[in-house]
This record gives structure tokens, C-alpha cells and sequence, in this order.
């Protein structure tokens, strides 16, 4: 079996890290299989949305694997050039849903934030414990979590090394909705299958459109916002999603 398996359902790329033995933790393997399963989904015409999830019962991602990394030096770690390939993991033009199916801890809690939106399941737990190791979050994690839950909660998960449960965490706004355990992935496939039937262009310019609120005043961001509305009118898919809505009839997109 490999430590990163994907399978194609309906336009959606699903993406499990499979290593539960090691609760999914990420070793160079697991690193270099998820983020070419990813690239390649998102180059891959045939799909419109990623799911990413953790196998077995236990955990999404527990953390970078500590085992593989303990006697690491920092030449070692400067060097490693594969880390960039995370910057093209966290902006994908797909959009990508996070199923969290257990631990997300460390890097899985980082993993997670890079998707667009996470799904957990009522089992799940977050936390950056890093600081209990002598480091601190290093893919993400102080900056993303600052913005997804602000400053007082991520100080205090940060600085205490303490997990959230889910309920906590939705309540943070860093979860978009819990689910019951059993039903984690029917949930993420629904909301995934529904956003791969969605008109391409119109998807991935709403992820952007969000984006951008991340990254610039809202002034600016209001226009991209409207910019990106108007090139819409430009699109096969706003005739037909119109039309279909006057017509009474469901709409056939054609990702143009
Ligand atoms: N790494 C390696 N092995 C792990 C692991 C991890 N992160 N987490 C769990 N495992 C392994 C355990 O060692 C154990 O293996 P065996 O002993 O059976 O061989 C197996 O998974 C089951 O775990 P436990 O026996 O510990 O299970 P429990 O239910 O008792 O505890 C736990 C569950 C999640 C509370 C516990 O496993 C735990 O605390 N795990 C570590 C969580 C953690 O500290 N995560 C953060 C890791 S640091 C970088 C940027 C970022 C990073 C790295 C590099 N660069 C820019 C280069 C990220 C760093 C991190 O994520």
C-alpha cells in the first residue's frame, strides 16, 4: 500500500495520506507523494475539487514525522529544497477541502489550514504542540492560525502546546462544520462533488476572490472582487447558469 493513495470520484480528486501506523505523521515519503498528488489533481482537467484526508480511525496528520527529523542539523533543514513545494500545495487553484478525521497536530494542523476550508469530524482535535519539542510551527502555523482564529487563541494554543477539540475549534472559526464521525467523508464528498459541478472559472475565481482578502485592504480587495465579476460575463458558464435558472432547469457547465 502506498503512504499516499488518491482515487477520482465524480471530479473530485481525493487524497488520503495513508501511514496510520505512525498516526499519518509526514516522513519524506508521505511529503513527496502528497504534494505530487496534489499538483497533479490540481493540473488535471478532469477535476474540480481535492479532498485531502488522513486513513484510519485515529488521525488526519499527526505532525511532521518527529522520528525522521530529531537528529536533523540546521544546514540539513536549510537545504531541504523540497520545502517549497508546500507554497504550491497552499495554492492550488482547485479548491481543496481538508476531511479531518482525528489528530491534526503540528504540521497536520498546518496541512489543514492550507486547504480552503476544513470539515471535521466530531472526533477531531487541532493543536500546534511544536513548542513541546523545542521548535515552533515552521509550515505555517503561526501565521495561518493567527488569521484563522486570532491573536489570543492562537497565542494560546501556540505557547501552551494544548489541542482543541472540535467544537472549540468551530467556535474559533478555524472549522467550517463538524459532522458526525461516521459520516466525515459523505459529508466532505457531498460539498466536494457540489463545487466540482460548479462552472470552473467562476469557482476558482471565487477561492481567489477570498484570498485576496488575506492579503490586501479591503478597498482593493472590493475591487478584484469586481473586476473578477465583470470577466464573468465573459463566460459560456454565466449564460448557461442564467438561462438555466430562467428556464426552470438544473444547469449543464461547461468550464468555459
Ligand atoms: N512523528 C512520528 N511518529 C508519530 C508522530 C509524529 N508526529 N505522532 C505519532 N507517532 C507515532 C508514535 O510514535 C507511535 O508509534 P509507535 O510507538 O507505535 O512506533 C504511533 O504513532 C502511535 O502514537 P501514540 O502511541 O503516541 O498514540 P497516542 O494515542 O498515545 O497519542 C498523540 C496520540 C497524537 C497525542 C501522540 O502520538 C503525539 O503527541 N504525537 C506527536 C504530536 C506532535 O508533536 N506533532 C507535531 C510534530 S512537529 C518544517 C516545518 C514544519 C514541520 C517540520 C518541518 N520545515 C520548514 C522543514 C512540522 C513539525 C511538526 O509537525
Amino acid at each position: 500500500m502506498a503512504v499516499v493513495e488518491t482515487k477520482i470520484e465524480e471530479g473530485v480528486g481525493v487524497v488520503t495520506i495513508n501511514r496510520p501506523e505512525a498516526l499519518n505523521a509526514i516522513n519524506s515519503d508521505v511529503m513527496e507523494g502528497l504534494l505530487q498528488a496534489v499538483a497533479a489533481f490540481d493540473a488535471d482537467d478532469a477535476i474540480g475539487c481535492i479532498v485531502l484526508t488522513g486513513a484510519g480511525d485515529k488521525a488526519f496528520v499527526a505532525g511532521a514525522d518527529i522520528k525522521e527529523m530529531a537528529s536533523k542539523s540546521y544546514m540539513e533543514m536549510y537545504l531541504d529544497d523540497r520545502q517549497s513545494g508546500w507554497e504550491v500545495f497552499a495554492n492550488t487553484r482547485k479548491p481543496m477541502v481538508a476531511a479531518v478525521n482525528g489528530f491534526a497536530l503540528g504540521g497536520g494542523c498546518e496541512i489543514a489550514m492550507m486547504c480552503d476550508f476544513i470539515i471535521a469530524s466530531d472526533k477531531a482535535k487541532f493543536g500546534q504542540p511544536e513548542i513541546k519539542l523545542g521548535v515552533i510551527p515552521g509550515w505555517g502555523g503561526t501565521q495561518r492560525l493567527a488569521k484563522a482564529v486570532g491573536k489570543a487563541k492562537a497565542m494560546d494554543l501556540i505557547l501552551t502546546g494544548r489541542m482543541m477539540d472540535a467544537a472549540e475549534a468551530e467556535r474559533a472559526g478555524l472549522v467550517a462544520r463538524i459532522v458526525q464521525h461516521e459520516n466525515l467523508m459523505d459529508e466532505a464528498m457531498a460539498a466536494a462533488k457540489a463545487i466540482a459541478g460548479f462552472g470552473r472559472p467562476s469557482v476558482m475565481l471565487a477561492k481567489e476572490a477570498v484570498n485576496r482578502a488575506f492579503e490586501t485592504t479591503l478597498a482593493e480587495g472590493i475591487h478584484f472582487e469586481r473586476r473578477a465579476f465583470y470577466s464573468l460575463f465573459a463566460t459560456d458558464d454565466q449564460k448557461e447558469g442564467m438561462a438555466a435558472f430562467a428556464e426552470k432547469r438544473a444547469p449543464e457547465f461547461k468550464n468555459r
